[in-house]
């Protein structure tokens, strides 16, 4: 059976978009809905129960427009909400956490992997949980990066300040003999190239958000779910911010090449 509702993507701001670039690229047939947080962005250092009312209200959102999926791709956001929403949800909710951590796992060949994210992600212990519970005998090292964000967004992530503050960010890991790293935030697969220049390059990388769609093609598959091939022209890729839609559109237009893009303001304060 074939099943043309949308799947929801929810994040913080723009930064879940590189989980939707994925989206596009695995599953071309899936018509997507997206809301970013732009307004109230970023997640990362906000207090746990601010992180899960803000959640809420984009899943409220998307759940009126009759989605057949949620996907969180926000880390912090997965970190603090995922359990309670897909607790709560009629429809299959998928995060971005379990998803990094098994290919982690699978990676590893010494096991000592490594994490990094937002404060909000490290300080819930949410990887650490996720890892225990599958491989006990795996050591896991965390680090918060509260700077990384803030170079993507200005748009400095090619520039060798770039360089320095990744470099003096990630010396604690370095000495740590990790073989895998997951990047646990939806930002650092734009920091990737410096990040593997910093590790080397016999450290693998995870991107939890390239892992998680492969993750949410499988669920399509197992809920008999998934859209049946459909022209380009048909598919629809709706975004809804909660900052400015211009600004939002110029962003995802340069990164997701697509050629029609529908972006609008929304107000989740009622939501
Ligand atoms: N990248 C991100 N956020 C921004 C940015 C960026 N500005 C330039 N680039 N701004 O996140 C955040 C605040 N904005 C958001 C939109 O509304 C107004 C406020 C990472 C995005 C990952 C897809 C750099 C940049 C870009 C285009 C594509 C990718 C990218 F301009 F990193
Ligand atoms: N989307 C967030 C994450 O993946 C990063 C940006 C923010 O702090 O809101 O953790």
């Amino acid at each position: 059976m074939h099943n043309k509702q949308p799947i929801g993507f929810i994040d913080s701001g723009v930064g879940g978009l590189t989980v939707v670039k994925e989206a596009l690229k695995q599953l071309p047939n899936e018509n997507i809905l997206y809301v970013g947080d732009t307004a109230r962005c970023p997640y990362g250092p906000r207090p746990a129960a601010q992180v899960i009312e803000y959640t809420w209200q984009m899943t409220r959102y998307l759940m009126k427009k009759d989605i057949k999926m949620l996907v969180i791709a926000c880390n912090t956001a997965t970190a603090v909400a995922l359990e309670e929403i897909k607790a709560a949800l009629p429809i299959p909710v998928v995060g971005v956490i379990l998803p990094g951590t098994r290919a982690a796992l699978k990676a590893t060949k010494n096991n000592r992997i490594g994490i990094i994210g937002t404060i909000g992600t490290i300080k819930s212990g949410s990887y650490e949980e996720a890892l225990t519970q599958k491989a006990p005998n795996t050591t896991l090292s965390s680090l918060a990066c509260p700077r990384f964000v803030p170079i993507v967004e200005s748009n400095e992530y090619h520039s060798s300040v770039a360089k320095k503050i990744v470099a003096e960010t990630l010396q604690p890991l370095k000495l740590k003999q990790l073989d895998t790293l997951i990047l646990g935030c939806t930002h650092y697969p734009l920091l990737r190239p410096i990040i593997q220049n910093v590790m080397g390059h016999s450290v693998t990388l995870i991107d939890s958000g390239a892992e998680t769609v492969g993750e949410v093609s499988m669920l399509l598959d197992y809920f008999a779910i998934a859209n049946a091939p459909q022209a380009s022209n048909q598919k629809t890729c709706e975004f809804y911010t909660t900052g400015s839609a211009n600004m939002f559109e110029e962003i995802a237009n340069s990164w997701l090449n697509l050629t029609k893009i529908s972006v609008t303001h929304i107000d989740l304060g009622a939501c």
